[in-house]
Formats: structure tokens, C-alpha cells, sequence
């Protein structure tokens, strides 16, 4: 059967990396981008491939039951990558509900309509992307595993859990051919400048201060963005019915640690002296809630399915400062509302 995959939250960072990929990598797959184009969804990360004959857009939002059901119909759509989600832990503790909505509702949403427009399940598969922060978080040392038992401690990561569990749901009551994958912190180009990296360099840049919460203690496991994107790509071509895979980057490291790298990396490339950005840091209230520690298990993936990071994060770091200092025009743009004009200028 041709394939026709449904990406959901392509125009987003990690989407937009996933989409890119199988566009080029895939000319024979006709690849629909589903995106409602949030805050955070930017069709200007997908501009190397808009042009190509086997992208489609569609600016739908997961909350509406009969436009999702419509693109399976108009593109006969054979499997998806649902990637579109609410995904800042700090907007969660000030709006669950808007959580709720599209992490809950809307991937139930997409559910039913896969399951009303597949004639045979057993043809078609629905790929879920979620995230570690399901599994809470580590105080007393040790991995998550595939086996860990959820436990979500943010709005953000119990909405992520409740998603990925009516994933299971659909694939154990209705037979649909569901995966998983549950996968460490991302980082690298096209970030929404709210994350801890992005945030860090575009607030270097301009001399503001860099909030570290807490004492900047709590640990997290770093992988580059396309490392991420080409996991999703074995995994949804390799990858076993009803499995969930850990993706990550056997990359930890302090919160204080990367804030101060970031400093180091953007003192050379700015040419200022020694220190200087160093100066920026201030330690701030704590996120409510703030788990201390993830680390992931990624040994099933790697063993079952081959995939491993390719990048290490000296590196995978250095070209992220570099593609955010040479893409200020993105980083304006996307803070300042300028996008929606240039929406309004190119779709509408
Ligand atoms: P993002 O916030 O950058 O992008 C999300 C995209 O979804 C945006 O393009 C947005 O417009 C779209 N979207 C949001 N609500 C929508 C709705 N109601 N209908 C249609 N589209 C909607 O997110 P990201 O960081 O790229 O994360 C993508 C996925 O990967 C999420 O499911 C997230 O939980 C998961 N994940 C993220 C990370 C990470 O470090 N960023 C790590 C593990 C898993
Ligand atoms: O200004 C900040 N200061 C700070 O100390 C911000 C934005 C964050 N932090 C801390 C909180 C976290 O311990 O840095 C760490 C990373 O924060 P985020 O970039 O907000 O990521 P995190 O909360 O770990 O969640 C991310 O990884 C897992 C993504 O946002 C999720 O979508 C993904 O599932």
C-alpha cells in the first residue's frame, strides 16, 4: 500500500525535524503536516520542504473531530506520527485545562477518527510521541526503563501519561496497531525560546538575565534534536506493534551545568571577555513541583532496533548556539508576533 502518513505538530521543533526527514528521505510517501499552528508552530522551520511534491499542510486543530476526519479522507491517510502537543511544563502550571484539551481530547480525537476511516487495523499504525517526564522523576538514583511505572508529577506530564495510556487503550479494546516512544529533552534548532536552551542563548544575546530555578541543581538527559527524528524513523518502520521504545541520550547533566556552558560557548563566539555572560545568572523561585531528576534507559532501542545518538553534546551544543546566532530573523519573529502576518501574507 502507498503510503500516506499524517505528521501532527510538523510545524513545531521537534515535528518540523520529523517532517523534514521523511519528506526527503521518503519521495515515494506522501507526507501531511497537521498543525494549528500555536504559539509554538512555525511554518517558516518547514521552508526547505514546502515546495516539495509530496508535502501537504493542513492548519486544523486537534479539537476539531470532523476537520481531522476530512484529511483522512482527502489524503487516504494510511498511518500517523502524532506529535502535536501542548509541551512547556511552565504553561501547565498556570493552564492545565489547555492540556487536557489538546494532549487528552485531541489525541483521543485522532484516535477515533484513525479508527473510524482504517478499513483493517491491522493495515495501519498509529505512532505516539511522548515524552520521559511520564515516569516522575528520579530522586534515589537509577534509569527509567519501558517498565517503569508512570508516575507524572506536572500538569504537562500527567496530561502526556493519560495520552499515551488511551493509546493503549485503543490498541488492547480495538485492536489498532499502536507504538510508543517515550523520549529524554530535546535540544536544537528551531526551539521555541522558552526552553531552558534557547531561552539561555537568546537572553545571552541581548544581555538579560538568565533564570535558573531553584539552585539550578535538578538534572535532565539532553539529545539532539535530529538523533531524536531519526529514533522515530527506525521506530516507526522497525518498531513492534503494541512496544514502547525509550529514546535518549545517555546525556546528563545540572541544569546549572548547561547555563553555565551556554555562557562559556557564547562569550568565545561573541568575542567577549572571559565571564562576562557568567554574570547573567540569577537563581530564581523553583518551578512548583520541580522534578529533580530524569535519565533514561535507552538500551531496548538500541539492541532491538540499532539506533543510537550520533551526536555528541559538545557538538550537538555548538551548532545550535551557531544556527541561533545566524537565524536571528527566526528567533524575532517568533517572539514578537510577527509570524501571524506572515501566515496571513502565505496561507490565507
Ligand atoms: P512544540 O511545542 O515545539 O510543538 C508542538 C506543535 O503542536 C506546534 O506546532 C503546535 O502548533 C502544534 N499544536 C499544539 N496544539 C495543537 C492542537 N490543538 N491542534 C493541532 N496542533 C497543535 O513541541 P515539541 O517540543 O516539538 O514536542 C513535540 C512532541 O514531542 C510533543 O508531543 C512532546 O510532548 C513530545 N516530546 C517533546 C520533548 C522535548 O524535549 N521538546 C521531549 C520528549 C517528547
Ligand atoms: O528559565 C528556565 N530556567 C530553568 O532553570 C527554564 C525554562 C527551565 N529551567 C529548568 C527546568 C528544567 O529542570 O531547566 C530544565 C529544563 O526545562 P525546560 O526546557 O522547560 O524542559 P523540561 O521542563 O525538562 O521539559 C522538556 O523536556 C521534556 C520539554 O519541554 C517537554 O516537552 C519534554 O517532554
Amino acid at each position: 500500500m502507498q503510503k500516506s502518513i499524517l505528521i501532527t505538530g510538523g510545524a513545531g521543533f521537534i515535528g518540523s525535524h520529523v517532517v523534514k526527514l521523511f519528506v526527503s528521505k521518503y519521495p515515494n510517501y506522501t507526507i501531511v503536516n497537521l498543525d494549528s499552528l500555536t504559539y509554538a508552530g512555525n511554518l517558516e522551520n518547514l521552508k526547505e520542504v514546502e515546495n516539495k511534491g509530496n508535502y501537504y499542510f493542513e492548519k486544523i486543530d486537534l479539537l476539531d473531530e470532523k476537520g481531522l476526519v476530512d484529511v483522512f479522507k482527502k489524503y487516504q491517510v494510511t498511518d500517523v506520527i502524532h506529535l502535536a502537543a501542548e509541551s512547556h511544563v511552565d504553561r501547565s502550571i498556570s493552564d492545565p485545562l489547555a492540556f487536557v484539551k489538546t494532549n487528552v481530547i485531541g489525541t483521543v480525537n485522532l484516535l477515533n477518527a484513525a479508527k473510524s476511516f482504517w478499513e483493517d487495523l491491522e493495515d495501519h499504525l498509529f505512532y505516539h510521541v511522548s515524552t520521559d517526564e511520564v515516569y516522575g522523576s528520579l530522586d534515589d538514583g537509577g534509569f527509567f526503563l519501558e517498565t517503569t511505572a508512570y508516575d507524572p508529577q506536572s500538569p504537562y506530564s500527567a496530561s502526556k501519561a493519560s495520552s499515551d495510556h488511551f493509546v493503549r487503550a485503543y490498541a488492547n479494546t480495538y485492536g489498532m496497531k499502536t507504538v510508543i516512544s517515550n523520549c529524554s529533552n530535546n535540544y536544537g534548532p528551531n526551539q521555541f525560546p522558552e526552553k531552558l536552551i534557547p531561552l539561555c542563548i537568546n537572553n545571552i544575546k541581548n544581555q538579560k538575565s538568565l533564570p535558573v530555578y531553584g539552585k539550578g541543581e535538578n538534572v535532565r538527559d539532553w539529545l539532539y534534536v535530529e538523533d531524536h527524528a531519526a529514533a522515530i524513523d527506525v521506530i516507526f518502520h522497525e518498531g513492534k506493534s503494541g512496544e514502547t521504545y525509550n529514546i535518549g541520550g545517555w546525556n546528563e547533566w545540572k541544569n546549572i551545568d548547561i547555563v553555565t556552558l551556554l555562557c562559556e560557548i557564547m562569550d568565545r563566539k561573541l568575542g567577549n571577555e572571559k565571564g562576562t555572560s557568567e554574570k547573567l545568572i540569577t537563581f530564581v523561585k523553583d518551578r512548583a513541583g520541580h522534578d529533580l531528576r530524569y535519565a533514561i534507559d535507552a538500551s531496548k532501542l538500541e539492541k532491538e532496533l540499532g539506533w543510537k545518538p550520533s551526536l555528541q553534546f559538545e557538538e550537538g551544543i555548538e551548532k545550535t548556539v551557531d544556527w541561533y546566532l545566524s537565524n536571528e530573523s527566526w528567533l524575532k519573529s517568533v517572539t514578537s508576533g510577527d509570524y501571524q502576518n506572515y501566515y496571513k501574507e502565505h496561507y490565507e
